[in-house]
């Protein structure tokens, strides 16, 4: 029963990690409130702080119902009393003061417009900012020495920054499963990041490729990327290679993001599907169907016939793809937590890579990302509920 003050009382684990976060929930005016804190702190290189603010989002995100008024958050972790007086104005007033002049701020604007190019990260562009650049296309006219990502960044800003759908990623999804399999016939891929947690659009699509035989995987990634770019659909890559050894490297270091896999960030290059004949049944050849103004603004302001879409494709050793898939599905706030639960509560130390046992001194194998939740003594929380 709930108490006479009306004040739901709901508890929730401290850990991201141990609590199911959908994709869709019910505090979005207070989470995108306290985002706008995090990427604040994140532009002004204050990581603890902006996490602190992801983390009382995350938080919020994970409550059955609307948070209506301050008791409803008693009990809660991770609220610090900066995330309380926004959430305590928002709810009184409906918006937050601090968030709102932030919002308006010279300063923010242009951060998060340079940062939203492709290859800038916060120091570049707080260089820029100081220098006087706001937007991406001050950056082109600058005349300033770009590097080879950047300049992809700036050429293909408006694609880069318009959401990649679901049907988009599928497509892409094709092109990655018919380069894979001409290279190495029996190699798997598959769909990660925020689609695999069912997001409906991504700035991004990622994909793990590996092979049920261990080593057969080894050297694939430049042979797939030859393949792609023979066929003219890759207009910007990067590959690293494998540099992960167990017996050199040791034990997987927490909280530590990058691994070490063959990969390859990219930018496809994606045919826009043509308009479907069967739409216009009627039309002919001379007879074109009329267009609608919104039909004839909306192909004007895209590039023709293609749009260049970020990938990201990572090729594991079977023996370590199910920590591989469980570190590049996210959110990043999850991947966080588990590698915190992972060293705080349990002396591990999970990557992608493996997991490794403090108190045992070795290596805890796993073949599937249940197994790696029962070995962290998690209950398992799918794919779709880790949107934290
Ligand atoms: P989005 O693209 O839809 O915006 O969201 P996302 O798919 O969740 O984000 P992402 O930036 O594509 O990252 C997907 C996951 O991959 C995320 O949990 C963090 C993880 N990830 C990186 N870089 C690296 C890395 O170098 N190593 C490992 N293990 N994981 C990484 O983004
Ligand atoms: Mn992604
Ligand atoms: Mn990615």
């Amino acid at each position: 029963m709930e108490p006479s003050s009306g004040a739901t009382v709901t508890t929730v684990k401290g850990y991201a990690c141990q609590r199911r976060t959908p994709l869709q929930h019910h505090n979005t005016l207070l989470t995108d409130a306290l985002l706008v804190l995090a990427e604040n702190a994140e532009f002004c290189e204050n990581e603890g702080r902006s996490v602190a603010f992801r983390r009382a989002g995350s938080v919020l995100k994970a409550l059955p119902q609307a948070v209506r008024k301050m008791e409803d958050l008693q009990g809660l972790p991770c609220l610090g009393g900066h995330s309380q007086r926004v959430i305590k104005e928002i709810l009184e007033d409906g918006k937050s003061r601090e968030v709102e002049m932030m919002l308006q701020s010279k300063q923010y604007q242009a951060m998060k417009a340079l940062t939203s190019i492709f290859g800038v990260g916060v120091k570049t562009a707080e260089r820029w900012f100081r220098e006087g650049l706001q937007r991406h296309t001050d950056v082109v006219n600058s005349g300033y020495k770009l590097n080879h990502t950047q300049q992809a960044g700036v050429q293909y800003y408006d694609d880069l920054n318009t959401p990649v759908t679901k049907a988009e990623a599928d497509a892409i999804g094709q092109i990655v499963e018919e380069a894979v399999q001409a290279v190495l016939p029996g190699a798997e891929i598959t769909l990660t990041g925020g689609f695999r947690r069912d997001k409906l659009t991504g700035h991004d699509v990622d994909f793990l490729i590996t092979h049920p035989e261990e080593g057969k995987e080894e050297g694939l990634m430049p042979k797939v990327v030859s393949w792609l770019e023979a066929r003219g659909l890759l207009l910007y890559q990067k590959t690293n290679t494998n540099s992960y050894l167990e017996s050199t490297d040791g034990p997987a270091r927490p909280s530590h993001n990058m691994d070490r896999f063959e990969r390859c960030f990219s930018i496809f290059r994606l045919e826009r599907p043509h308009a479907r004949p069967e739409q216009h049944p009627q039309a002919t050849c001379e007879e074109q169907p009329q267009d609608d103004d919104s039909a004839r603004e909306r192909r004007a302001s895209q590039s023709p016939g293609w749009k260049a879409v970020r990938v990201d494709l990572v090729v594991t050793p079977v023996s370590q793809f199910a920590f591989a898939l469980l570190g590049w599905t996210g959110s990043q706030l999850f991947e966080r937590d588990l590698r915190r639960w992972a060293g705080q509560e349990k002396h591990m130390s999970l990557s992608s890579h493996a997991l490794y046992d403090s108190k045992q001194n070795r290596y805890l194998r796993a073949s599937s990302e249940e197994e790696i939740f029962a070995h962290l003594g998690l209950e398992f929380i799918p794919p779709a509920e880790r949107n934290a």
